[in-house]
């Protein structure tokens, strides 16, 4: 139905800020409602994964590894994230494995076909640094670059309003389980971001929702804030390379995460999502 809103869900599993403990007094951050896992220094386990690919070009070329690492719980993550083994999606850019731009994307798209008489809807996608991207709880593909050089996407499918969009979003990271990468000759927090523009006028912005699965680098967990329902607020965490203070001391053994476990369900438009928070807006340059 045509000019029905659409309803957008947006989940993240990695923020985009990090955070530092400026709190002296200890803060217990799990509760039986969120269990909100620490960990400290990088994975155990540290090797290639289905998104591991051999860059045939491109500047700054970063190669994307997987990791587990076990809590003291016993609890084991997967880093930086779990990770589908679906297909990548229709390159616009992509000098790692693309060979740079894709003029033909046009004519290359094959519409996936979620309702026969739904709208066609083409969507561009930008993921710093990687994406999974799923329309009404199907997947449409995933980013073909994990880490860098920095790529884009476009997908095309046919649907019915209202339409749930849904992505997970990856800041990719060097040293997996801190939240780090080198940068020149420097350890690095970096940044990231997710832009889709659709067909329609859709565009990422302040109504879509950001739910955070996974905090890096942190001195201290006690800055994370955890409202009633179970999302993590690290806004009043500090952010940045000389403020983060592991940085600059081992970072690899010293630095904390804060995890929390993706639902199976988080690409669902049955997810239930009360209280997520909006995204962070990029500033303004
Ligand atoms: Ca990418
Ligand atoms: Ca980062
Ligand atoms: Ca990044």
């Amino acid at each position: 139905m045509k000019g029905t809103l659409p309803y957008f869900v947006f989940a993240a599993v990695l923020i985009l800020a990090t955070c530092e403990g400026r709190s002296t007094v200890e803060v217990s951050v799990t509760t039986e409602a969120t269990p909100l896992v620490i960990t400290q220094g990088v994975a155990q386990q540290t090797g290639p994964c289905s998104v591991t690919v051999d860059c045939e070009g491109g500047g700054n070329i970063r190669e994307a590894l997987c990791g587990e690492l076990t809590a003291d719980d016993g609890s084991v993550w997967v880093l930086p994230a779990p990770i589908s083994d679906g297909e990548p999606a229709l390159d616009v850019f992509n000098e790692c494995t693309g060979g740079g731009a894709n003029p033909d994307y046009e004519s290359d798209l094959i519409p996936t076909i979620l309702n026969e008489e739904g709208e066609e809807i083409t969507a561009f996608l930008f993921g710093d640094n990687y994406f999974e991207f799923y329309v009404n709880g199907q997947f449409m593909g995933r980013d073909a670059v994990a880490f860098t050089p920095f790529n884009s996407h476009v997908t095309r499918y046919r649907v019915d309003y209202p339409v749930t969009y849904a992505a997970s979003l990856v800041d990719w990271e060097g040293y997996l389980g801190v939240g780090l990468e080198d940068q020149q000759d420097r350890i690095h927090i970096g940044d990231a971001g997710f832009i889709a523009t659709f067909s329609d006028g859709t565009v990422t912005n302040e109504g879509w929702k950001c739910k955070a699965f996974y905090v890096a680098p942190l001195d201290d967990p006690g800055c994370i804030v955890i409202d009633e329902h179970g999302n993590l607020d690290s806004s009043g965490c500090a952010s940045t390379d000389d403020t983060v203070s592991c940085i600059s001391n081992d970072p690899t053994n010293t630095c904390r995460a804060a995890h929390l476990p993706l639902p199976d369900d988080w690409m669902s438009p049955e997810f239930d999502d009360p209280g997520c928070p909006r995204p962070p807006t990029p500033p303004t340059r």
